[in-house]
């Protein structure tokens, strides 16, 4: 099991020791927290930039309080992908426009040139999905400040390019179980209680956020029931989500139609849609006991 940080940024940047190049919202993609342990102290961030053309990944690491700065210390401020072993980029690699390239952020920005805000940095890396990506940087106290998901989980990326995003989600919906895409459908008695389950699938190739599901009919109300495995909010393509509503049953022919949405890492939106039937029975209960 992998975290699966924030969407990664797509864009440039230039590596130069100055952030102005770097939005701090959008870019923000994962918190690093004292030795790489989500349960302790928050030290710094790190922000991503992913460029498809050159297909080089931007660096920015900055701490977030100035009483625990950063060391200047290059042998401690790194990254790996996937393989610990082998170093992306350190506080040792040159900056020559080619990457790796590494600038230190804020050198003595509190008086004392052995500290630092952070640096930029950046390496190259093909499109794809790396299950265990980690940022390093040495903070004052003997403290080293790293990358996590959750307290010993490993962060995934996914840097996913235009050619080789293909999004698609799915529903079925079904009434009681069943599923029941034409008229009549089911035979219920008004009054019945009628559940409605709504399977959500991942078809594509990306993962998906801001998953919705609604119901065409006034008064049903889809609520997300299971599915998020990894709890990341993203539907993920080995999950199937499950949302439900429940109502009671009226009399006559009744169609109801489920549809959801979701988003794709580089902001397309994919729909799909599914009804389902059922036909309510008047008096089914009282005739058929005056028939007997
Ligand atoms: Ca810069
Ligand atoms: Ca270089
Ligand atoms: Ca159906
Ligand atoms: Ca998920």
């Amino acid at each position: 099991m992998s975290y699966s940080a924030p969407n990664v940024s797509y864009g440039t940047a230039t590596v130069d020791g100055n952030i102005n190049d770097w939005d701090l919202i959008q870019d923000l993609f994962a918190p690093m927290y004292i030795g790489g342990d989500s349960t302790k102290t928050l030290t710094s961030n790190v922000y991503l930039k992913y460029d498809c053309n050159q297909h080089v990944l931007y660096v920015l690491v900055l701490i977030t309080n100035p009483l625990i700065p950063g060391l200047k210390s290059p042998d401690d401020a790194w990254a790996y992908v996937n393989n610990k072993n082998d170093k992306v980029y350190t506080g040792n690699s040159d900056n020559n426009g080619i990457p790796p390239d590494f600038a230190w952020v804020g050198v003595g920005f509190d008086g004392n040139q052995d500290h630092v805000q952070g640096y930029e940095a950046s390496f190259s890396i093909n499109p794809g999905n790396y299950y265990n990506i980690v940022f390093h940087l040495e903070v004052l106290g003997n403290n080293t400040s790293a990358t996590t998901g959750f307290k010993n989980v490993p962060v995934s990326i996914n840097l996913i390019c235009t050619s080789t995003e293909n999004p698609g989600i799915k529903i079925v919906k079904a009434t009681n179980g069943s599923d029941n895409d034409t008229a009549p459908g089911l035979v219920l008695c008004k009054g019945d209680p009628v559940t409605w389950t709504y399977t959500v699938t991942n078809t594509g190739n990306v993962p998906l956020s801001q998953v919705t599901v609604v119901d065409d009919q006034p008064g049903v109300s889809p609520n997300y029931s299971s599915g998020d495995t990894n709890n990341n909010g993203l539907l993920d393509l080995t999950e199937t989500w499950i949302y439900t509503a429940s109502g009671t049953a009226i009399a006559g022919q009744y169609t109801n139609v489920g549809t959801v949405s979701g988003t794709s890492p580089l902001e397309t939106t994919v729909i799909w849609s599914n009804p389902d039937n059922y036909f309510g029975e008047e008096h089914c209960r009282g005739i058929k006991f005056y028939l007997d």
